[in-house]
């Protein structure tokens, strides 16, 4: 087939290769403890940034110049884009990619119509993946962006968008399961409010425990054996999100009988929108078993919005690597680049450069992550400053054999508090020595 890039394959180099396109970490079969980095990392590329953002923003049009730019059948426009994404998939070596349904095929107001689009693009996918073994971690649906959702999706005042955004899930569902698809994600969208003096809260949250219950139930119907993963964001679109961030949502799922069958997709940039780090939301997931998969990107710290940015902040990404080998892994997760090219950087090689950033940054964030666990030295800290807790008192609080009253009398046994030191700047400073 004609190449659509000029970029050739992207080759491992070595870090002091001296080649502009060339990954200097990312070395895809180097084993990192039990697993070559490939299989740690799981990278994927996204397909709205990628294949169909323009670089437009509030104050200006696209910039960005594309070889599917001036295709004007629609169908025929979607063709031309999968074309780009399994060549630059395979250039790049990227085994995975996510899609909402919009991204792939053309959009439509006839739901039918819709479908029709969505089900032959699917046979397109479906060759190109079978082609060249690429996979898909996750599928999802855009119930944001039609103005139809301007109240929301599934928490709509109106009942009739409930019922459609129903059956956009369905049908997305539907092709990521046929597409063999690892995940299906759920981000919140236009799932939050603007005002109380309009909104019933109280409803709107029930019935997005409905929805999320009933896809739920369809995934058992079809025997689709994806994880479900919900998305937390902030703010973007709606002034108060309903799935803020990990803890609410895990609140959520428990409130409505969901946390068995749902696990967390976090996004970097809105884990710190959500005034969290990356690490602490990746944290908070890990230790309630919820776990799912990771959008690799970051925000601009002087920026409070959602950039989007190709990830290049190695302390960030050591940290969230050290939560993801906590986990066993990331599996059936991954790492999806959920992230865009600044609206300046408007030529195709730029999006080489956008992914190569992201792979490299975080291939080195995995071999140092490794290190630091291997050596075992923040975690030796750790257990040294809670030592209290595994004998004495505080093993007796842990096993649930004392109350007030005992605690009370022991108290007045023991006064003299002996505090050590936390030692922030001292660990910050072996960080660094990884780093
Ligand atoms: C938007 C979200 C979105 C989800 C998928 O901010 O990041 O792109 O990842 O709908
Ligand atoms: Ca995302
Ligand atoms: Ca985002």
């Amino acid at each position: 087939m004609e190449q659509i890039f000029e970029t050739g394959t992207i080759a491992y180099e070595g870090k002091d290769s001296q080649t502009p396109l060339a990954f200097r970490f990312y070395d895809r079969d180097r084993m990192v403890g039990d697993k070559p980095m490939k299989d740690h990392l799981r990278f994927s590329m996204s397909y709205w940034h990628t294949m169909t953002g323009g670089g437009d923003d509030p104050f200006g049009s696209a910039t960005m110049q594309r070889q599917w730019d001036g295709t004007a059948d629609p169908m025929a426009l979607s063709r031309k884009r999968a074309d780009a994404a399994f060549e630059f998939m395979t250039k790049l070596g990227l085994d995975y990619f996510c899609f909402h349904d919009v991204d792939v095929s053309p959009e439509s107001d006839d739901l039918a119509r819709r479908e029709d689009n969505l089900d032959r693009m699917a046979d397109v996918l479906e060759e190109k993946m079978a082609q060249t073994g690429i996979r898909l971690l996750w599928g999802t649906t855009n119930a944001f962006s039609h103005p139809r959702f301007v109240h929301g999706a599934s928490t709509s005042c109106n009942a009739d968008v409930f019922a459609y955004a129903a059956a956009q899930v369905k049908k997305a569902m539907d092709v990521t399961h046929r597409l063999g698809g690892e995940n299906y994600v759920f981000w919140g969208g236009r799932e939050g409010y603007e005002t109380l003096l309009n909104t019933d809260t109280a409803l709107e949250l029930d019935n997005l425990g409905r929805f999320l219950t009933m896809a739920a139930e369809y995934k058992e119907k079809i025997g689709f054996k994806g994880q479900l993963l919900i998305e937390p964001k902030p703010k973007e679109p709606t002034k108060h999100q309903y799935d803020f961030d990990t803890a609410t949502v895990i609140g959520f799922l428990r409130k409505y009988g969901l946390e068995d069958h749902f696990k967390i997709n976090i996004e970097a940039n809105h884990a710190t929108l959500a005034g969290h780090s990356f690490e602490h939301e990746l944290n908070m997931a890990r230790i309630n078993g919820m776990l799912g998969s990771i959008d690799a990107n970051q925000g601009d710290p002087q920026l409070g919005w959602d950039t989007d940015q190709f990830p290049s902040d190695l302390y960030m990404a050591v940290a969230a690597m050290i939560e993801v080998l906590k986990n066993g892994g990331i599996a059936p997760g991954g790492l999806n680049f959920d992230a865009k090219l600044r609206r300046p950087s408007m030529k195709p090689d730029d999006l080489f450069h956008g992914y190569v950033l992201g792979m490299d940054t975080y291939a080195r964030a995995l071999e140092i992550a490794h290190r630091i666990l291997e050596d075992g030295v923040f975690e030796e800290f750790v257990a040294r400053r809670y030592r209290s807790w595994t004998e004495g008192i505080g093993r007796q609080i842990r096993d649930g054999a004392v109350g007030f009253e005992e605690l009370a009398a022991y108290a007045r046994t023991n006064p003299a508090l002996d505090q050590e030191s936390g030692r922030q700047e001292y660990l910050e400073g072996i960080l660094n020595r990884y780093i």
